[in-house]
């Protein structure tokens, strides 16, 4: 059993703050940084009993806030293949993260190890990497000490991005399997995406450099680690890159920032027809934009990202004479219904309709042989198949232009990373089809014209009142409440609005879409009424 005495004095150390109650929700636990310690030593016990049940895997431990301001920060755990923590678990790293004595804390983890059948006897290997909030390193120092609890084995890998830490993770847990992942450092991410990114655009004409807004975060310095890896492939202008100054994280730049307020990031006079990019701020997401020669600006976000994606498999596939492939894109409710017009009728690709959080999306999209998924706000990636993936590495092609189009398969197979959506890998594979295409931002940018769109946050006193089905397209409580916004929608030319609670901020979201702006913002101001 638990070496209690060693456990009363390392949670000693961690006290519990009062009245606060923590959730493990759709990102892990974030909130403002002086709250954690005690959540964050706790989520070390729990990664070891992880680990533990799982006969000794490798668990990930990441310490971020992603977008949120500096003075906030967070954990999350990834489980071995690199995907996130099973859903399972959540409920109970939230119950020990709000043990109020060290006697709770004790009875949970033995109701744990007994109802999960957990052989504390069994090795536990847990690593972990942390963003470049200032925060990070006393929290990184409590997570060990959770750690220290079962005696579990670990690794600091230091200052990463969180894809950086998914891709640690599963090559630890792979390595000398067939499904060998790749080198487990950041060094081997490097090279093994630098490589197919250069196998990709091979002979192509270099496109013209890409600017980068790195919200002065991780994104910044990892970014210029990964350039001499890149060699002349590419060329990247990097701005925001301050992580000397902490409370310039995510300050008026980075994805978030960019999506939501549809302009530029702080710092930034845009050239017409330029390609540009945001990272947020543990580099897990990326948008691109551009300026058109009428000044407007112009946003490629996530949907874009993802028709962009899918257009160029579904031809690669075709090109490589393996279209046994199917290929499907897995979108929100947020996606725009221009985008899912486009997939469906355009690209003739199925298209499913997830509720909000990367694991929903993540997980739908492995039901495809090759899986694009990604939200509007730039989280995604693409997945292929294990089956997929053998079609791939064992077909050989009648013709030299075949032979050429299962070469790039397997390159882009790699330069995509399969465990979670990285802006890293993101940006290299849309500067690969961009380059193969020889094709600017407005070319790229005319496969559909987004409807307009509006998104309102509603605060209420109590957003558990409101329950959703149908991947959270449909009101079912309060009651009447759907029939209300139903009857509204109607009036409205390819109108179209659902409303949910926030998973992470205590709000109601009201998203909006009509044929015009005007219509669309009246849609969204009068669900909204409703709501509030
Ligand atoms: C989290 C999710 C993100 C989602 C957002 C929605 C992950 C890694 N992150 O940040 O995918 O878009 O929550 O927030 O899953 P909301 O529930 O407040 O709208």
């Amino acid at each position: 059993s638990v070496n209690i005495e060693n456990l009363n004095t390392l949670s000693g150390l961690h006290p519990k703050p009062e009245n606060v109650k923590f959730t493990y929700g759709t990102a892990g636990f974030r909130m403002k940084a002086e709250l954690l310690d005690s959540v964050v030593f706790r989520t070390g016990i729990l990664a070891a009993l992880r680990s533990k049940k799982l006969d000794g895997k490798v668990i990930g431990c990441m310490i971020t806030a992603s977008h949120n301001p500096a003075q906030d920060n967070g954990v999350k755990l990834v489980d071995p293949m690199g995907e996130m923590l099973e859903g399972s678990w959540e409920a109970h790293v939230t119950a020990l993260s709000n043990a109020e004595t060290n006697e709770q804390l004790v009875d949970i983890i033995h109701s744990m190890v007994s109802s999960l059948k957990i052989d504390l006897t069994k090795p536990a290997k847990v690593v972990f990497g942390r963003d470049t909030r200032p925060s990070g390193e006393a929290l990184a120092a409590a997570f060990v000490d959770g750690l220290k609890v079962l005696d579990a084995e670990t690794t600091d890998y230091g200052i990463v991005t969180t894809p950086q830490l998914h891709y640690i993770t599963r090559c630890l847990n792979t390595a000398g399997t067939p499904e060998a992942y790749g080198e487990p450092s950041a060094e081997g991410y490097y090279k093994k995406l630098a490589g197919a990114f250069k196998t990709l655009v091979d002979g192509k004409t270099k496109l013209s450099p890409l600017t980068l807004d790195c919200a002065n975060g991780v994104g910044a310095p990892k970014f210029q680690e990964f350039v001499p890896f890149l060699g002349d492939s590419i060329s990247v202008n990097i701005m925001n890159d301050d992580v000397e100054n902490a409370s310039k994280l995510n300050l008026n730049s980075g994805a978030d920032y960019v999506k939501s307020n549809q302009r530029a990031p702080v710092g930034l006079k845009m050239v017409p027809q330029q390609r540009y990019a945001s990272f947020d701020g543990d580099a897990d997401r990326i948008v691109y934009y551009y300026q058109d020669d009428d000044s407007t600006f112009k946003l490629l976000d996530g949907d874009k990202i993802a028709g962009l994606a899918a257009m160029f498999i579904i031809d690669l596939v075709k090109a490589a004479g393996i279209d046994s492939i199917s290929v499907g894109v897995v979108q929100t409710a947020y996606a725009n219904g221009a985008s899912t017009q486009y997939l469906r009728n355009t690209l003739n690709v199925p298209v499913s309709c997830v509720p909000t959080g990367v694991k929903h999306l993540h997980h739908e999209a492995t039901k495809y042989d090759v899986g694009v998924y990604f939200e509007a706000n730039g989280h995604g990636t693409v997945l292929f198949s294990p089956s997929a993936l053998k079609t791939i590495h064992s077909a050989e092609g009648s013709s030299p232009a075949q032979a050429v189009a299962i070469r790039n398969l397997r390159a882009f197979s790699d330069v995509i990373n399969q465990t979670v959506g990285d802006a890293f890998s993101d940006l290299l594979f849309v500067e690969t089809i961009l380059t193969q295409r020889q094709w600017t931002p407005k070319i790229w940018d005319q496969a559909y014209t987004d409807l307009p769109n509006r998104l309102v946050k509603v605060v209420v006193q109590d957003r558990s009142i409101f329950k959703t089905v149908d991947a959270e397209r449909k009101l079912v409580e309060p009651a009447g409440l759907q029939d209300a916004i139903d009857a509204i929608v109607l009036k409205f030319r390819d109108g179209r609005s659902f409303v949910r609670p926030s998973g992470t901020e205590d709000v109601v979201r009201v998203y909006a879409e009509a044929a015009t702006r005007p219509e669309t913002d009246e849609l969204a101001f009068r669900i909204a009424g409703l709501v509030f």
